[in-house]
This record gives structure tokens, sequence and C-alpha cells, in this order.
């Protein structure tokens, strides 16, 4: 193509400078148009259902989104790392501790990958899993509830960028250190130590099958690289694991430049079955390590934190045999697994060609003793004894590749912004087609796992630039439909996006939708601070804090009429909603509170808390419109000078009492 003759010849110029070259989109001819029935594709008839479920990662706004494909309309924002004022996590008291962590309560994170839990290599629907880069945690959400239940925080680790990512059948969730820092905890040392001090960390957490619940179970020390990004092996390689890294050169000042001179990286392969037994049986040692592991109990409604300590540390020097680098051109970015499990390809983001490493050639490497040489303990195999393919002409830039099961690959290509679909048995690309603009990761439905369904994929984009009315400076990050089904890729549609969604997760909507939750039930609900009925509402002085015994039912809360809180006082609304049909939801907001409001749904019992600071009447009311008289879902709160005597009372209607 003469277009990317063109921008072969500027990577060349600007070589390592490469990637910070402003590239001027790609709106080139071919894809420009979507398919003349693009239209018919994506149409979901008014009161049909999408075929699949796409989860969309919120990257620096924390969250995760739930969309339906081919509609691409917006279902869901779930709260993950970050607090979300819409439904109240993070402001609930029942929600705050989900988001402790070793530093302090965080209410914001940057979630990049989101990955499903499976059964033999098959998204299941029964979880989500999803990172915290930057105060390094991996949260799960319950698939039954679409609801943050656990995140577990990552001790002796910079940047949780190399995760979520999990084994066949959900084993293990791993994640690795993006950044190098000293393992020892808290170690304060010069920056320019770097070699002597800082280290990288992989990170292995054991899943319950039945609950999902996460355990930190070891971790092993790797050379002071930078690893990036991970797969589970499938199939033939389902007990490996692969990571990607840079920065080689142990670069710590302009990495730019100077994690950007060496040919070839790494990918590091770990056997993590023979890891997890290693660990097992005592190898490693016990190293400080502060992280809190917080959990949703559902019966009492709350996020439980606990604070652990410690961490089994295992070096690579343990696990002969299970540990090997695989030299990979050039600073690589994803690494991924094709759907037998026999290809490992590479998305070296400064790399002219998309590097495949296979898995059969990588064990008779092994065999042959085809080592070049061996760092902290790791064999680092023979380039040309494990590669089996370099993709040629791929574009510039190959970050991340997804398969259909029918013999192709589909790498995101960020500067020439386009995606790429290639043979996996000549190498060679068979269709290209644009990206708008600057493609990150793409996701084919089910196309990270042992059965693609070769129907959509979105291509992730990080700017829209002319695609979408202006809305100011700053545009939503936008995504690509294109359907797959056929030969060519068509383009169907763009949309923009919530967040900035890195990585996304398609799964046919029947796994999921069939066990989605229609409400709490009330017989169920064992929140300490639970009101059943009306008649059990009141309110209650314990020294300077007074507790709210509320229940909210269309159309009025019990009670409505507050008196004797007084300014110092701090004032917790335990709301139970009473409602048992799906989808009627209560809120509450008071004004004043320096809270968001909090929303119930149906059977839930959550707590508002509110510390009034000047005297007066204050207003509180349903913020959700949950009926015809909605507007009528309110109350007053009197808010009285310290030691003035008036004593606490309440009612609602003439149902209320005294006290
Ligand atoms: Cu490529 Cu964080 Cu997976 Cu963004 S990462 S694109
Ligand atoms: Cu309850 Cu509006």
């Amino acid at each position: 193509m003469k277009l990317n003759r063109k921008l072969n010849a500027a990577l060349a110029t600007f070589a390592v400078a490469g990637m910070s070259v402003a590239f001027a989109g790609c709106a080139g001819e071919t894809g420009m148009i979507a398919a003349g029935d693009a239209a018919e594709r994506v149409y979901v008839a008014p009161g049909e259902h999408d075929e699949f479920y796409a989860f969309l990662s919120g990257g620096y706004s924390g969250q995760l989104s739930v969309w339906g494909l081919p509609s691409a309309r917006l279902f869901r924002v779930i709260p993950v790392f970050s607090q979300d004022p819409e439904s109240g996590y993070g402001y609930s008291e029942e929600s705050k501790g989900m988001l402790q962590t070793s530093y302090g309560f965080i209410p914001w994170d940057d979630s990049h990958h989101p990955v499903l839990s499976r059964t033999n290599g098959t998204a299941d629907g029964r979880w989500i899993f999803i990172n915290g880069n930057n105060t390094p945690r991996i949260a799960r959400i319950d698939l039954t509830k679409f609801e943050t239940v656990e995140i577990l925080e990552l001790p002796n680790t910079g940047g949780n960028h190399a995760s979520s990512f999990v084994t066949e059948n959900t084993e293990y969730v791993f994640g690795a250190s993006r950044f190098s820092i000293p393992v020892e905890q808290d170690l304060d040392v010069s920056i320019d130590s770097y070699r002597e001090n800082f280290d990288g960390a992989l990170t292995f957490i054991r899943v319950d099958p039945e609950s999902g619940e996460m355990e930190l179970d070891f971790q092993v020390q790797v050379p002071p690289y930078h690893y990036d990004l991970a797969r589970s092996g499938m199939g033939v390689s389902g007990d490996w694991v692969f990571f990607t890294s840079y920065n080689t050169e142990q670069a710590h000042t302009l990495l730019e430049i100077e994690a950007s001179r060496n040919d070839k990286d790494f990918i590091l392969a770990v056997n993590w079955r023979r890891a997890a037994e290693a660990a097992a049986n005592g190898a490693g040692r016990d190293v400080p390590g502060t992280y809190f592991h917080n959990r949703y109990d559902p019966g009492v409604g709350t996020a439980v934190s606990e604070q652990k300590q410690g961490v089994r540390l295992l070096q690579p020097s343990e696990l002969q045999g299970a540990m090997y680098f695989l030299p990979t051109p050039k600073s690589p970015h994803g690494v991924d697994i094709d759907p037998t499990g026999e290809y490992i390809v590479a998305g070296g983001k400064l790399a002219t060609v998309i590097p495949v490493h296979s898995f059969s050639r990588m064990q008779q490497a092994i065999a042959d003793g085809a080592i070049v040489e061996t760092i902290m303990g790791i064999p680092v195999l023979d380039y040309d004894a494990t590669i089996v393919g370099e993709v040629q002409n791929p574009g510039l830039g190959p970050l991340h590749t997804e398969f259909d099961g029918r013999g192709y690959a589909y790498t995101s290509v960020y500067i020439s912004s386009e995606i790429v679909k290639w043979s996996l048995e000549t190498f060679e690309v068979v269709d290209r087609i644009d990206a708008y603009y600057s493609i990150g990761h793409l996701m084919l439905t089910h196309g990270d796992t042992r059965d693609p369904q070769p129907r959509y994929l979105i291509g992730l984009t990080k700017t829209a630039r002319d695609r979408f009315l202006p809305v100011g400076p700053k545009q939503n990050h936008p995504a690509q439909l294109y359907d797959v089904s056929g030969d060519r890729m068509v383009l169907l549609k763009d949309f923009p996006t919530i967040g900035e969604p890195h990585y996304a997760q398609g799964i046919r909507a029947d796994l999921i939708s069939g066990n989605a939750r229609r409400i709490y039930e009330l017989s169920e609900n064992q929140h300490p601070q639970v009101t059943r009925r009306p008649g059990d509402a009141r309110v209650e002085r314990e020294g300077k804090v007074v507790r709210v015994y509320m229940t909210s039912i269309r159309s009025h809360f019990t009670p409505d009429n507050i008196e004797g809180v007084e300014v110092g006082d701090t004032v917790y609304f335990h709301v139970t909603n009473l409602e048992q049909d799906w989808d009627v939801t209560h809120g509450i907001a008071i004004k004043g509170a320096t809270n968001a409001e909090i929303i119930l749904v149906p059977g839930q019992t959550k707590t508002l808390k509110w510390v009034p600071t000047r005297t007066g009447i204050y207003p509180f009311y349903c913020t959700a419109f949950c009926s015809a008289l909605h507007q009528e879902m309110q109350g007053y709160v009197r808010v009285s000078a310290p030691g003035s005597g008036v004593p606490i009372s309440w009612r609602t209607g003439t149902r209320g009492s005294s006290n």
C-alpha cells in the first residue's frame, strides 16, 4: 500500500520517537463508508434484545460499561474503582469499604482490562474481573447482579497493567507490575539505584471455583523490566501464562528513548501450574506486603475490609523448567494466544512485523537446549527456534490481536490506524480496514477464548476528531463496530463510549441474561440496620450519633418528619427499600450533605451519612422518579442548636410515634 510505504519512511525517520509523532488520522479510501445495509445489520427492533453483551473498560473513569451488540446501546455503567454519584457506590456507608487500600480510601483508579471467567477456556458468564492500574487492585463483578463484589489489592506492584487475565478454568487470575519498583515494601532508596534495588513482580491469585472469591496465593520476583500485558495459554498451552515485557534496558528516565534501544525485549512464559505446586510445597519465602481484601457480604449487604500482611515470594531459580524468556521485537505491547493455544502473537509496538511464536516450537527449543543466555535464573530461548512466522507489512504500531477460530487473526495497528486481518497458516495479510482514529485494543466476540464467535468486532479507538458533532476540546473516545462474519471486515457503525475503554469482552447474551437477578428478597436481608416494616421505623440517639431507621415504598418515606437533631450530630439514614418488584428503585438525598444520593434497589438497605453544620429545616426527598406521586416522596428534618433540648421525635402522617 502506498500509504504504508509513506508511513514506513516516517517510522524510519523518527525511529524511536515515532510513537510520539502526531499522526494525522488515516481516513483512507477504503472502509470510510459503512456497508450499504449496515443500518439493517445493527438494527435491533424496539422490544427486541441484542445478541451479545459487551463489557467495555472505563480507563480513567475506573468503571465498566455494559452494552448490547450489534445495537451498541448502553445498558449500564458499573462502578468499580471509582465513586459513583449516580448509584451512591463509594458514598454509601455499605460500599465505602470496597475502596479501602493500604494507602487509605482511594475513590478512583484506571481500569484497562476486563476478563470474563472461564470454564474449559470458554467465557462462562459468571464473573468479570478488571484491573486497577494505578493503586494496584483487581476487582470481581458478579454478573447475576452486575455489581462489584470484591476488590483485592496487589502488594509489591507498581502499576497493575498486565492484568486481569484468567487461566482456562479460572483457577487463577493474574497480574504483573508494569513499573518495576523495589519489592521490599516502602524502601527509601535513590532512583539511580534502579539496577540494584528495583524488581518486577508477577502475582497469582487463586479463585474459589464456587464463590469466585480471590485469595492472593504467591508472587514471583522477576528482572526489573516493565511487564505490560499477559494472556493465559489454552489447550496445549493451558498450563502456561505469557507476559510481555519492555524496558529490558532498565531505564528509569526518558523511557521514550532510553527504553526503546534494544531490538528485542521479551515475552516471559511461566508454567503457572508448576509455580503453584512449588508455592504449595514451600518454595519461596514470606516477605512483607500490606494489602487490603474487600468483599461485599451479600447477607449483611455491606463491604467487609480486611487488611492483610505478607506474601509468599518465589524466585525464578526455584522454578527451573517453568520460566523462559522468548526474545520478541520490539518493545512489545500485547501478547495474545490463538484458540488452539499454539500461537503466541506479540504486538511489537515499534516492530515492523507481527512476530508469532509457536508453543510446540518453544517446547522443542527447551528440549533442544536452544538457550542463548540466562537472566536471573531465567533461560532465554533462541528467537529463531521459537518463532514460526512474522507477518509482513502489518502497518505501523501493531498492538493487540484477537482470533475468529477460522484460521484468521485480527490485529489493531495504532500509528497507521487500521485493523489488519491475517492468516495463521500463511502469516499473510488478507484484509485491512481503517479505524477512526488511532486504535488501541480490539475485541472480537469470544475472540480471546477457545471458541470464538466470529460475528462482531469492536475497535476501541482513541480520538474521535471529526466523527461526531463537536462537544468542545475534549471528545468522548469512540468505538467502531465491524461485521467479521464474512471474508472482508465490514464497518457497521461508530459510537462514542464512556471513559476510555482500553479493552472489552463480548459474550453471547444467553450466557448471562437468564441468571440476572430482578430483586433482592427482603426476607434474606440480614443488614444489621434493616427495617422490615414501616411500623418498625424509628429514630434513635446514641450520644452524638442519630440513627434513622427508615423505609421507602411508593410514595413515602417512614418517617418523614424528624425533630431533635442538633448541629454537631452525625446522622445515619439507614433506608430499606421495601419494594419487591423488578426495577422499582427509590433514592434519598438531603440538603447540605457532603455526599451523593443513595439509590436503593428493591429489598436493599443502604446508609446515607449526614453531618449538619447549621440549624434550620432540611428537606430530603426521593431522587428516583418512582411513581406518579414521586414528587410527593419527601420529608423534613429539623436541626436545632447544640443543647437546645428538643427531644428526638418522628412521624409519618398519623402513624408516627414519638418519645
Ligand atoms: Cu493497549 Cu492498557 Cu491494554 Cu490501552 S492497553 S490500548
Ligand atoms: Cu421513591 Cu421517587
